[in-house]
């Protein structure tokens, strides 16, 4: 019984974990080659509080993993600018649920 309560607490604890973390998309102009998104990747695996980067060539897109503190969208975009390309849209999904702003 023990036990059972604390696997209740600990998934409890995880999912109050993941509500805070963000998925953000950022379409990006400019990419043609797999050194494209080798530089994108490192770009931001370099940055704070991004715990995952996903970049894909064929759609175009770069997926972002934050943490709570998510980096605000100019970083995210000025980043993108750096490594050579342009960023077309910025959207931010919360969890599951997305509230996504598009800029
Ligand atoms: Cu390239």
């Amino acid at each position: 019984m023990k036990v059972f309560l604390t696997v209740i607490l600990f998934s409890a604890f995880l999912i109050v974990q993941t509500a805070q973390a963000r998925t953000v998309e950022v379409e990006v102009y400019g990419m043609t080659c797999a050194f494209c998104v080798d530089s994108l990747e490192r770009k931001f695996s370099n940055m704070e509080s991004i715990s995952k980067v996903d970049v894909s060539l064929k759609h175009k897109k770069v997926r972002l993993v934050t943490d709570e503190t998510m980096p605000n969208i100019e970083t995210i975009k000025q980043a993108v600018l750096d490594a050579g390309f342009t960023p077309v849209k910025v959207t931010v999904q919360s969890n599951s649920q997305s509230n996504g702003q598009d800029q």
